[in-house]
């Protein structure tokens, strides 16, 4: 699946330029408002950003994993909190029902996930089941032609917006294998949302707890009809989506460069530039070939997810993705603390954006799996392969 060339470079003009004209000048109010305005919302329904990985036959634009960072790496240039808004939609939350969805319920749920008209948030996470996916709790127990869900999932990433869930219960007994990914509708009667989470930095991300109490849903609401797949259906979507946040980050290393190499340009001390002091430079340099050595890692292994989609679960396709989101979250937190440092006490002001980008950033290696747990598939699959 790609989009034609001539296509694809309007779409990524078009996003660049509503990038710099719309996003960036609503920086600052998204960080006291706390939210993406509604405005700003229909024009990204209206370019077709919430279904950017959909295929075009469910109404998507039906971009390749290669064209898909390429756009990722273009919102990176801005707040991370504007990706957020429609990052489910095309990632975690939509991905499960088209790689292992029945035609029925793609046709179902992925043109309205595609307009922007049904959100869909992915949930997994767990009060006792973070890195440990595994050991999640909620439970699906089976009644008649339906399961009823309880249990309760943390942090859900759009959440408050959602009409959908891709949601992980435990339907089959313990283990991994005992797990069923659902599509549950957000109106459902016993499902409750917790207060909004209260973050370190992407202020205008909404998260929060998803509590199910006695919830009934149709038992043809697993994906693929088929109980017992979901750990494997969340596992492929976690590494899709762990490349698309390495390309998320390798644009954020570039705008803060970019910022960096505006202050050292301008900000003058002991007489000239600090831009030109080579200690000045010498974070500059790091910053740069680093950010290379990401964006080339990314490109590289979205070439590769084209010649071999992760729904096939493809062991060396994970691996190099978890390889780029390890890198590159890692680097552009030091990219972000070399920009605070070149930035000096400016750098730790609210004004600065810098500052806001430093905290934004954090959040990157830890959500969708931790670097931690980035080494561990690194490691696990090096060790089978030996
Ligand atoms: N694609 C397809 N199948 C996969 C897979 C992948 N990437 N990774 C694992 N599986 C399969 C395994 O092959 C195994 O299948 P079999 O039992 O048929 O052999 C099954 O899933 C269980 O896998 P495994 O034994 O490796 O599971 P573990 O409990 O050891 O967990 C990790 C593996 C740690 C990798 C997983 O729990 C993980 O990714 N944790 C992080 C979760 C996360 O990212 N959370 C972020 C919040 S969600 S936004």
């Amino acid at each position: 699946m790609a989009l034609d060339a001539e296509s694809f470079d309007l779409l990524l003009s078009s996003v660049q330029r509503f990038i710099r004209d719309r996003l960036m000048p609503h920086e600052d109010d998204l960080e006291n408002d706390d939210d993406v305005p509604a405005d700003i919302v229909s024009d990204m329904k209206e370019m077709g950003l919430f279904g950017l990985s959909i295929p075009e036959e469910y109404g998507g634009v039906g971009l390749s994993m290669s064209q898909e960072c390429r756009v990722a790496y273009e919102f990176g240039h801005t707040a991370l909190a504007f990706r957020s808004v429609f990052g489910t939609n095309v990632g975690i939350g939509s991905q499960g029902i088209l790689m292992d969805g029945t035609e029925e319920q793609r046709r179902e749920y992925l043109p309205r996930i595609a307009t922007g008209d049904l959100i869909i948030s992915f949930a997994l996470t767990e009060p006792d089941a973070g890195s440990d996916a595994a050991a999640i709790r909620t439970r699906g127990q089976r009644d008649g032609d339906h399961y009823v869900l309880n249990g309760s999932k943390r942090f859900i990433t759009n959440a408050p917006r959602a009409g959908a869930f891709t949601l992980m219960a435990r339907t089959d007994g313990p283990g991994a294998a005992g797990i069923s990914a659902f599509i549950v509708p957000s109106n459902l009667p016993g499902i409750s949302l917790g207060k909004p989470d209260r973050k370190m930095g992407q202020r205008g991300t909404k998260t929060c707890d998803v509590t199910l109490q006695d919830v009934r849903v149709p038992a043809r609401m697993i994906i693929g009809n088929i109980s017992g797949r979901g750990f494997k259906t969340a596992m492929k979507v976690l590494d899709r989506g762990r490349l698309h946040l390495s390309a998320l980050a390798c644009g954020m290393a570039e705008r803060l460069l970019g910022e960096s190499l505006r202050y050292a340009r301008d900000r003058r001390q002991f007489g000239q530039r600090i831009g030109d002091f080579q200690l000045i430079q010498a974070m500059l340099a790091d910053s740069q070939a680093e950010s290379y050595a990401a964006w080339s890692m990314v490109q590289d292994c979205a070439m590769r997810y084209d010649a071999k989609p992760v729904s096939q679960s493809e062991p060396d396709v994970s691996m190099r993705a978890a390889c780029a989101k390890m890198f590159s979250t890692e680097m552009v937190n030091r990219v972000a603390d070399r920009s605070v440092q070149i930035h000096g006490g400016a750098g730790y002001m609210h004004e600065s954006k810098v500052e806001r980008f430093y905290r934004d950033v954090r959040l990157m290696r830890l959500y969708e799996g931790t670097t931690q747990i980035q080494q561990l598939i690194i490691g696990r699959e090096l060790m089978r392969r030996e």
